[in-house]
């Protein structure tokens, strides 16, 4: 029977409602939470591992779909995590959504930016976890999904309004929650319907960029809306920065690519640069 491990306590796994332990041999391999996993019900014990698709270190989780990347207009979206996580999807073959929370304080000016820089290269719901109005979002969740994004967009209080029960902690804003030294939280699976999880804990509030192990000559491919110009610039070496005459660039002035992600890529290729010295 193939199941799929939902909670992990110690060295017992949650399968469908009842615990099982490891097969001596898969001790030292790991199990991790979201794992699919081959089980005897006689004995209680996991046979095997299948295959995972991808696998997150914090939190811990195997195989994740999509990941809900939450912003809101406070804090200040940082964009440029929003543009680190997209890659780190793209290389780990999970589909990222964007999350706009916080819509009851969303202004026009701000939506606007959003809209334009991303709306042509990800899925994008808007939500107010204080109006609970979290309908779209419900509807995107398929699979396993991760939450990520900055400290207090409203992870926790998304989370709350898709179980429709407070069962994750919500922070105050402004209010730098001490937890101490990061201690492992225990992850584990909530089922919102047959094929469809989310996990309990976020992930990436900061992200280190050597995460996307990432060459900067490469780092425009990454960004999907670039690449239809970038085949067409003169010089195949053309890093789209200072070069003279380059598609890319130009593309920017006419305003067919968003200036914000042209902005990040910028950046970005100046972190990395920056980080292999
Ligand atoms: N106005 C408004 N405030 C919200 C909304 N959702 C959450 N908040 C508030 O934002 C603050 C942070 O919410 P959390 O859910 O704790 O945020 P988080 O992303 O889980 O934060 P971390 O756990 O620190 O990463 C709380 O004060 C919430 O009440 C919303 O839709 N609108
Ligand atoms: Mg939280
Ligand atoms: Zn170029």
């Amino acid at each position: 029977m193939i199941g799929r491990v939902i909670k992990k306590n110690a060295d017992q796994f949650l399968i469908d409602n009842k615990y099982y332990i490891a097969r001596g041999n898969l001790k030292n391999q790991g199990i991790f939470v979201g794992d699919m996993v081959e089980i005897c019900d006689e004995n209680n014990i996991i046979e095997k591992v299948y295959p995972r698709k991808n696998l997150l270190i914090r939190p811990p989780l195997a195989n994740v779909d999509k990941m809900i990347i939450v912003i809101a207009p406070i804090p200040k979206p940082d964009f440029l995590l929003i543009d680190k996580l997209i890659i780190f999807c793209n290389k780990n073959k999970i589909l990222p959504v964007l999350c706009v929370n916080k819509c009851d304080i969303l202004e026009e000016e701000l939506k606007n930016i959003i809209i334009s820089s991303y709306s042509d290269i990800i899925e994008m719901v808007f939500v107010s976890a204080k109006n609970n109005e979290v309908d779209t979002l419900y509807k995107s969740i398929s699979g396993v999904c991760a939450f990520a994004g900055q400290s207090a967009v409203g992870k926790s209080s998304i989370l709350n309004c898709l179980l429709k029960e407070d069962k994750a902690e919500v922070g105050e804003l402004g209010k730098k929650v001490d937890r101490g030294k990061q201690t492992t939280r225990i992850v584990s699976l909530y089922q919102l319907s047959n094929s469809s999880f989310i996990a309990d804990t976020a992930g990436f509030s900061k992200f280190d960029e050597s995460l996307l192990n990432l060459d900067e000559k490469k780092l425009a491919y990454e960004y999907y809306e670039f690449v239809p110009f970038i085949k067409k610039c003169k010089f195949v070496s053309c890093n789209h920065i200072k070069e003279k005459d380059c598609e890319l660039k130009k593309a920017v002035e006419n305003g067919e690519v968003p200036i914000l992600r042209y902005k990040n890529y910028l950046k970005l290729y100046d972190i990395i640069k920056t980080g292999r010295k």
